[in-house]
């Protein structure tokens, strides 16, 4: 499995920051030379294969489990799983039915059938991201359909929840398809934002799939200096009603997250949901990306699997700093269309 550890420490035992102490010329010199760096976070990417329409959620997650178990066994402090990665991808089908539709969503997170996980990260000290239908009742409304992510801590606390932005896909029933893509059915669209909270040591935002393919995604996470950005995706490396990419589903899904991670000085884990999938082929490709945008680890098939970074997370500071030192070099004056307009219009 292709692993790799980049910029090794080589100051500082890890307690402080070993800067604080030094002249500010040698400072400068171990900053260029990249020599500073002191904070790892080991994460893992826990690939999935294709889970069955009749696959219960004990047995998701016993799957779930035995990858977190393997993640911690190799050392990893946190656990990034797939979107909608308690089910099959139901959006592929056209539902009327109300309880057949819910059944494919979590009303409490946990619930029984999903507290083993808590409980397993908890006695292991990891902490994990999961993608899940949600279905919230809050502030007096009810029946509200999310594609939800959220992020354990290595108590088993949820410290950070994220509700999927960018709904792709249709709404209308495109039956004469051998499989659709229902999810502006079936979902509204997130409530959120994109907030980065602080958790591992780290600024740490979260996305979901489709996100990953739009550069405002990584950047608004970016303007919280990000450093780690944790996503889950199931990806059809077939689109029926638009086949002219599909021989570059793999090039496209690295090409945007390894843009995202480049442009914002920020380590990029998208983990698949992959495999066969009730007929739907889902695309691999897991990785992790540095913030040079290159991928340092990558899963190697398409079924359940573990790969694994050690990532330190200082070298998101190599850009930040210098190339993208946003403060010194954006110009928010030339910016305003991307806030006032949603489509594009033709040049004046
Ligand atoms: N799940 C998800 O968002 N998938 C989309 C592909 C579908 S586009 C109709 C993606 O961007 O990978």
């Amino acid at each position: 499995m292709p692993k790799r550890v980049i910029a090794r420490n080589t100051v500082g035992n890890g307690e402080g920051d070993p800067l604080h102490s030094l002249p500010a010329e040698a400072a400068d010199l171990r900053r260029t030379r990249g020599c500073f760096m002191e904070r790892f976070l080991a994460v893992a990417g826990g690939q999935l294969g294709p889970i069955a329409r009749n696959e219960s959620r004990q047995q998701v997650v016993s799957r779930l489990l035995e990858l977190m178990r393997e993640a911690k066994a190799r050392g990893s402090d946190i656990v990034v799983f797939p979107e909608l990665g308690l089910t099959t991808f139901f959006p592929r089908w056209w539902m009327d039915d109300e309880a057949e539709l819910d059944s494919f969503f979590e009303r409490e997170m946990p619930s029984p059938a999903t507290r083993p996980l808590f409980e397993t990260a908890k006695s292991l000290g990891i902490g994990f991201y999961l993608g899940y239908a949600e279905l919230a009742n809050e502030n007096g409304a009810t029946h509200r359909r999310y594609n939800t992510a959220i992020l354990v801590d290595k108590n088993a606390e949820i410290v950070g929840k994220y509700r999927k932005v960018h709904l792709p896909g249709h709404a209308d029933d495109r039956s004469h398809y051998p499989f659709q893509h229902l999810e502006k059915r079936y979902f509204e669209p997130g409530d959120l934002g994109f907030p980065v909270w602080r958790a591992f040591g780290a600024n740490v935002g979260m996305c979901i799939c489709n996100d990953r393919r739009w550069p405002e995604t990584y950047r608004v996470m970016g303007m919280q200096s990000v450093e780690l950005i944790l996503l889950g995706y199931n990806t059809p490396t077939h689109l029926p009603w638009i086949p002219v990419y599909d021989h570059l589903a793999g090039f496209h899904n690295h090409l945007c997250m390894q843009a995202g991670a480049y442009q914002n000085s920020t380590w990029v884990v998208g983990v698949a949901k992959a495999g066969n999938e009730e007929g739907s082929e889902l695309l691999a490709g897991s990785c992790i990306i540095s913030p040079s945008g290159e991928i340092v680890a990558q899963a190697t098939g398409n079924g359940d699997e573990v790969f694994i970074a050690k990532c330190n997370l200082d070298i998101s500071r190599f850009n930040k700093e210098a190339m993208f030192n946003f403060a010194q070099h954006r110009r928010v004056e030339h910016y305003r269309l991307i806030t006032e307009r949603t489509g594009a219009i033709p040049p004046d």
